[in-house]
């Protein structure tokens, strides 16, 4: 395997890697019984959230942490064989003076989205939050002394979302984390350590997260990967989180089919069923789906990474997701000094600014009766049937054949009625022809719910 790994060529290179191992995964760390999540033993108030979060469809994933001072995004004590004591140093400085939970949250909500993921801790091991597992934590190690997760949940009651807290299972720094895995060989830590401990240190900081900021909307795990024949102790953590909070949902970034006790199945830079990241499985099951996105090609600020993705693009992904039945988790990379790349924040807005006219054809709707075509996709709730039309040069539009029938047909945004044909063939629709359109929205309201 290649040493130097950029972040998303590097990942990738990592998980062809575990791609191999994943079945032995799901074989031998989960004993069936351990877990024992029969469907029918999920409390109502989980039900309830994995309802809320089907319906939620987006969320703004939030990578922030000590690696944001360097600008090369979070892989970047990896990528760049930091030791722990040079990388202990520069935490010393992190000190993100114009950190404000409420512009944070303020766009997130202006943006339309009803949740925030934010990183607790990354694998470079350094803990954003309060902690009394380790000093290694933005109180206790750093000039700022602000708990900002604290602040950021706080806030996110304040205005209606919900927070769910990113966990990495990885860690470059802590000398537990032993025998170490595919990465952080090179940090200069001592060739010893002891693998229960290190658990029993990731289950304090949870249940820490689990009691200190009220009620939070889940724990969003990453880094297993990085050992997969481990023995990562999941029935003990999982039965502890559910335990603490019946309610909040455990969302895996494992790329293998759900394992008992997880809540979401994830993918990652792909829409559900594809792959062209090369580490997602094509096998959806039957649970909530969020798909993550990056807004350039970056997780953690990236000071060079100018390749931002259109305002269509981005609309266009989640609208393809939501048609995928599918949340989109978009990402941004706040600076070390607590900004929002004004890149970023602009194309937030503009999402919000459509989603305040098209949002009733995205959220809680759910993925419609026509699969996901290269044109678009279409979405439903109740009686309606919206269709999105992102990428189709021409007028008229023809629909395989739906089962009820459609009474009307709409555009959304300026009513305007669609004149449409319906037979045994299928729907043709005539749209209009406005070109700029990010997506030609169709409303088709049937005779009878689905
Ligand atoms: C992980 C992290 O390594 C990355 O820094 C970022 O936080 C992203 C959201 O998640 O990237 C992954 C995780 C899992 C795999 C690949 C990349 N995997 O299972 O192959």
């Amino acid at each position: 395997m290649k040493t130097k790994l950029t972040t998303s060529a590097g990942a990738r290179e990592l998980s062809r890697l575990v791609a191999m191992t994943t079945l032995s995964l799901a074989v031998t760390t989960l004993p069936s019984d351990a877990i024992g999540q029969a469907s029918d033993s999920i409390p109502a108030s989980r039900l309830e959230a994995r309802h809320w979060f089907r319906d939620a469809k987006f969320g703004i994933f939030i990578h922030w942490g000590v690696y944001s001072l360097l600008g090369q995004g979070e892989w970047v004590m990896e990528n760049r064989e930091i030791p722990v004591s040079t990388y202990e140093w520069l935490a010393t400085t992190f000190n993100p003076a114009r950190f404000d939970a409420r512009t944070w949250v303020s766009l997130a909500k202006e943006a339309g989205a009803k949740y925030i993921t934010i990183t607790s801790r990354h694998h470079d091991g350094f803990s954003m939050f309060s902690t009394a597992a380790t000093e290694y934590n933005i109180v206790d190690w750093t000039p700022f002394k602000r708990d900002p997760l604290k602040e950021l949940a706080d806030e996110c009651r304040r205005q209606g979302l919900k927070l769910f807290f990113y966990y990495s299972q990885l860690d470059w720094h802590h000398p537990d984390y032993w025998p170490r895995g595919r990465t952080g060989l090179k940090t200069g830590r001592r060739e010893e350590g002891n693998w229960p401990r290190y658990l029993d240190f990731m289950d304090n900081q949870l249940t820490e997260l689990l009691t200190r900021y009220g009620p939070i909307g889940g724990i969003w795990f990453d880094g297993m990967w990085d050992k997969p024949n481990a023995d990562w102790r999941l029935p003990t953590t999982y039965a502890l989180i559910h335990r603490l909070q019946p309610a909040a949902l455990i969302v895996p970034n494992h790329h293998q089919a759900p394992l008992a006790g997880e809540d979401v199945q994830t993918f990652e830079q792909d829409l559900p069923g594809a792959n062209t990241a090369g580490f997602n499985t094509r096998e959806i099951g039957s649970l909530p789906l969020e798909t993550s996105l990056t807004t350039n090609n970056s997780w953690g600020f990236n000071i060079t990474d100018r390749q931002f993705k259109s305002v269509r693009e981005l609309i266009g992904y989640l609208v393809r997701a939501a048609g995928n039945d599918a949340n989109l988790l978009l990402n941004v990379g706040p600076r070390p000094d607590g900004t929002i790349q004004p890149e970023a924040a602009a194309r937030l807005r503009e999402m919000g600014r459509w989603l305040s006219t098209y949002g009733t054809s995205v959220f809680a709707t759910r993925g419609g009766p026509i699969t996901p075509r290269p044109w678009g996709v279409t979405t439903h709730r109740n009686d309606t049937i919206f269709v999105h039309v992102l990428d189709w040069p021409d007028q008229v539009l023809a629909l395989p054949p739906i089962t009820d029938r459609v009474v009307s047909a709409v555009m959304l945004g300026t009513n305007a009625p669609v004149k449409f044909a319906q037979s045994s063939a299928g729907v043709t629709l005539n749209l209009p022809m406005a070109v700029d359109e990010i997506d030609r929205v169709v409303a088709l309201t049937l005779a009878r719910r689905r």
